[in-house]
């Protein structure tokens, strides 16, 4: 049963936060295997690659088929359905199109002073995009990493994908080809982000590192960041769905289920101001857990972590859902625009009845990367920005510096740094000199 809540109760606020609380992650002891495998891959390159390789995915591979070949490529996108294909086009086609508009603007300008200032944007040159095997081997996270990092120009682009024995999802090959990727790399675990970060005699070294993965991907994301940057540490999936009773209740069922099923530490959370509708909702769940094909992981997931609060009114929702900080916030109210207007913190809104979370799981455009565990309340989905970095530009004119450069001397000697102060008047004297 998930927990039923309501903010009335005298006991609400110890049982708010315990939910809050809930440890959902189990992060079992790898710091210490998955740092002996990164010496590993740093010390003996290929070599390790291949053996770890052959260990956790029982696949025998060569310095030559680390990657896929073009022809294998080919082959993979060949399987796709053309059903599947458009599908999967579409949405890159829109995913692009809205991940273009984040596209950053450079600024120039002239202070008052005389001194030109701004900064540039440009790409990183190689990004490396991790995608898991197995169940959550999801071609949509291709596309949602790849397509971000194309867009912001970023020059080589490489996919790791653990193979076990050898077997592929052709969609996330297609994914991979329709979003630019230049290698495949069939590796998978702490050995693909240690080959990513560091190189191998076969594999270029990338300058930043994205994309979720298990445990270990992301204890080896943790220890390689700083050699190479990385985007976030993804935990598992969340919804969280403010509606009134004017919704029906079996579409919001699905909603909350659409994120247990991903997971059974997901957490989905219904808020309503009407207890009855809350009910109903709650009951619409069990009905579809019946049925549902992943109903093991989405019955646990919602029993263990799912929770209905009732509350007062919708402004008491939203205070709510900004200390949850949910990664998915669905708005399923009369005037979704004003509540929305009331959450700060959420990695990404969906505004209406129309509007179910899964549509920008896939199409909608932006980005399904995003903020779990209430880190929403510090940072943001994936975006162009993520594969992008900011350069300053300053230039002084003789008259800038004369304005400016003695407060920077007198800061300079303050801080009994010499040279600092000299390179300054150096110049300053030279201005001096020629006013005379
Ligand atoms: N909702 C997941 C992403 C995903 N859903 C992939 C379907 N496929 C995390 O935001
Ligand atoms: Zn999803």
């Amino acid at each position: 049963m998930p927990v039923f809540l309501n903010s009335s109760d005298p006991d609400f606020e110890a049982e708010f936060s315990a939910l809050l609380g809930a440890k959902r992650e189990d992060s079992p002891e790898v710091d210490d295997i998955v740092a002996r495998i990164i010496a590993d891959v740093r010390a003996r390159g290929d070599a390790a690659v291949i053996e770890l390789t052959e260990r956790f995915d029982r696949l025998k591979l060569t310095p030559e088929t680390l990657a896929f070949s073009a022809a294998e490529v080919e082959a993979q996108c060949g399987k796709v359905s053309p059903r599947d294909r458009d599908a999967m086009e579409l949405a890159a086609e829109r995913i692009r199109a809205y991940h273009v508009r984040q596209r950053p603007e450079n600024a120039l300008w002239t202070d008052p002073e005389g001194a030109t200032l701004g900064w540039r944007w440009s790409p990183v040159s190689a990004a490396g995009l991790y995608v898991p095997g197995g169940l959550a081997s999801y071609p949509s996270s291709v596309l949602m990493n790849a397509i971000p990092a194309q867009v912001a120009g970023v020059e080589r682009l490489a996919i790791c994908v653990p193979t076990p024995d050898g077997q592929v999802n052709p969609l996330v090959i297609l994914a991979a080809r329709l979003a630019g990727v230049d290698a495949i790399y069939r590796i998978g675990g702490a050995q693909a982000i240690a080959a990513m970060a560091y190189g191998t005699p076969t594999i270029a070294p990338v300058d930043k590192i994205t994309g979720p993965g298990n445990a270990f991907v992301a204890a080896a994301k943790r220890r390689v960041f700083g050699k190479v940057g990385i985007d976030m540490i993804a935990g598992p999936s969340e919804i969280l769905v403010i509606a009134d009773k004017d919704n029906d209740p079996d579409w919001l069922a699905l909603d909350l289920l659409s994120q247990a099923e991903h997971d059974q530490v997901a957490q989905s959370v219904l808020i309503t101001d009407d207890a009855a509708f809350g009910q109903a909702v709650a009951q619409a769940v069990e009905a579809r857990l019946k049925t549902l094909a992943r109903r093991d992981i989405a019955g646990a997931s919602w029993r263990d972590y799912g929770a209905v609060i009732t509350v007062r009114d919708m402004d008491e929702a939203a205070a709510l859902s900004n200390r949850i900080a949910p990664e998915h916030l669905e708005l399923c109210v009369a005037d979704p625009e004003a509540l929305a207007e009331k959450t700060r913190h959420a990695g990404a809104i969906f505004l209406g009845q129309w509007t179910p979370e899964a549509i920008g799981d896939y199409v909608g455009g932006p980005n399904h990367v995003l903020p779990t565990a209430r880190s929403a309340r510090f940072s943001s989905g994936l975006s162009v920005l993520d594969f992008m970095k900011r350069t300053t530009l300053a230039k002084m004119t003789p008259s800038a510096l004369h304005a400016i450069g003695p407060a920077a001397e007198t800061l300079a000697i303050s801080e009994s740094l010499e040279a600092h102060g000299l390179s300054v008047r150096c110049r300053l004297d030279r201005l001096n000199e020629e006013s005379k």
